[in-house]
């Protein structure tokens, strides 16, 4: 869909009244829209790149001043997509932006597709895929660990690494096949000793890239905190009290939540978003059961689940079976309804569910709040980088990547392992390299580019 030479141009910045609007233009008919739409003092129509030209900007046909602009001049191979380009700076506002680009558009550029600026500067080599992830992660970075995780990506951190695993199998593969092509004259076969040991150290790199994964989604998107458990407990009041705000509906009647409730809070610098679910309970009716369903994949695929126990009540039967079937490290017994019983946390013990999180708390006299905030932020910190990071992966498709290059990596090694026939470690090797090299965005399919740019928005 992508890939023609047009020139093409968008407004960059969001759409709403502001100071300043940035249009853009991109290809190689930008110096004839500048002749035809740009008015400035200056006596030349050749205009210096990486400067701020002052001027108006015109309509190409009447010439009529639609507006007072500076315009940014890049020259072939020197801006974002590496192709000639203009950024015209005017003033913010739906109207006037909307008029300058109309007049870019009649003046021969024709409306960019979302992301087809980044796509280009990955065509001509201005940067990789992973690096063009990137651009998209810092734009919807919402923390500052975020913006700076995507900005160390920009500027290369990932593909740093990406490349010297490329490096690694291509010196492996290269040792290998000379091996394979002259082992009938006097060339030494390669010594698969030595093969494995400069093999490992690059399984176990990928390996821990691969790790990179998770602390950078939490990082990216927090941490999806699901409160789950026995209808009335009290999980949508206590939902409410993270938040600070009647977000879910509370009632004293079992069964009130059906439907998940989704809500974002930023606590201590920690970005979550809380999931509110149906009470877990043979429902009542077809929607409540809906609402239970919704609330078992919730739990599937939660970060941390926050299991409300109603304390006023004790620990269930019921309970016990549901938290038993929980993962320890991400859950978080919560007894809420202390107000009413304080001692109910005390029974975790006789059904051996003593090495479970568990708080107490009271959602309507805003008691043990803290507690659970300082929990659920503990739980955060062993899911985040513990510090600097320096090149993490955060998307699906790198992850795809690397898992395919390290299964591939590890054929490799138990071929090497078992002393098998070069070709067949040849192959392994090739797949592996197949692997990293699409990670990077190298011969990828038309398919995965259209996947990765079709998230941007159009200005991109
Ligand atoms: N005494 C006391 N009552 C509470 C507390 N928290 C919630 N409640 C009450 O318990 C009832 C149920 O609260 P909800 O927050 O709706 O409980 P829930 O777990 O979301 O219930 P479902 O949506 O039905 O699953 C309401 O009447 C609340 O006011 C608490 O800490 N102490
Ligand atoms: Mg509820």
């Amino acid at each position: 869909m992508l890939g023609d030479q047009e020139t093409i141009a968008a407004i960059s910045t969001a759409k709403g009244i502001g100071a300043l609007s940035i249009v853009r233009i991109s290809g190689s008919q930008t110096p004839e829209i500048l002749k035809k739409s740009f008015v400035s003092g200056a006596t030349t129509t050749v205009w210096e790149s990486h400067r701020a030209h002052y001027g108006f900007w015109c309509d190409p046909q009447s010439k009529n001043k639609l507006d007072e602009v500076l315009m940014l001049y890049f020259s072939p191979g020197k801006g974002f997509t590496g192709e000639e380009a203009a950024e015209i700076i005017c003033h913010g506002g739906i109207e006037v932006t909307s008029q300058v680009l109309s007049a870019v558009l009649s003046a021969g550029a024709r409306l960019a597709r979302p992301g087809e600026f980044t796509y280009r500067a990955v065509m001509n080599n201005k940067m990789d895929l992973a690096q063009a992830e990137s651009v998209l992660e810092i734009i919807q970075a919402r923390t500052p660990q975020a913006a700076a995780l995507a900005l160390k990506n920009i500027q290369g951190a990932l593909s740093e690494k990406l490349s010297a695993f490329e490096k690694e199998i291509i010196f492996l593969l290269a040792n290998l096949e000379a091996s394979i092509d002259f082992t009938t004259e006097d060339i030494q076969p390669v010594k698969y000793s030595e093969m494995m040991k400069r093999l490992i150290p690059v399984i176990e790199n990928v390996e821990n890239l691969l790790k990179t994964y998770l602390p950078s989604r939490v990082t990216k998107f927090g941490l999806r905190t699901v409160l789950a458990g026995k209808p009335n407990g009290g999980k949508s009041s206590l939902l409410n009290a993270l938040l600070g705000a009647s977000r879910s509906i509370v009632d004293e009647n079992p069964g009130t939540t059906r439907d998940t409730i989704e809500a974002e809070a930023n606590l201590a610098g920690q970005f979550f978003c809380f999931v509110d679910t149906a009470g877990l309970r043979s429902a009542t009716t077809k929607v409540e059961g809906h609402g239970v369903v919704r609330a078992y994949d919730e739990i599937k695929s939660a970060d941390i689940i926050v299991y409300v126990v109603d304390g006023a009540q004790g620990l269930s039967n019921q309970d016990v079976e549901e938290i038993k079937k929980l993962e320890i490290n991400r859950t978080l017994i919560c007894f809420n309804k202390s107000d009413l019983n304080s001692n109910a946390i005390g029974a975790l013990s006789l059904f051996g569910l003593e090495n479970y999180n568990a708080i107490v708390s009271s959602a309507i006299a805003a008691q043990g709040i803290e507690s659970l905030v300082n929990a659920l932020l503990k739980l955060a910190q062993e899911r985040s980088f513990g510090g600097e990071v320096d090149g993490a992966i955060s998307t699906q498709r790198q992850k795809e990547g690397l898992e395919k290059t390290l299964l591939s990596l590890n054929e490799a090694k138990t071929s090497l392992a078992k002393d098998l026939s070069p070709d067949l470690i040849s192959f392994s090797l090739r797949e592996a390299l197949s692997a990293i090299e699409n990670t990077l965005g190298k011969n990828v399919s038309e398919d995965v580019m259209d996947r990765v740019f079709k998230e941007f928005c159009i200005g991109k």
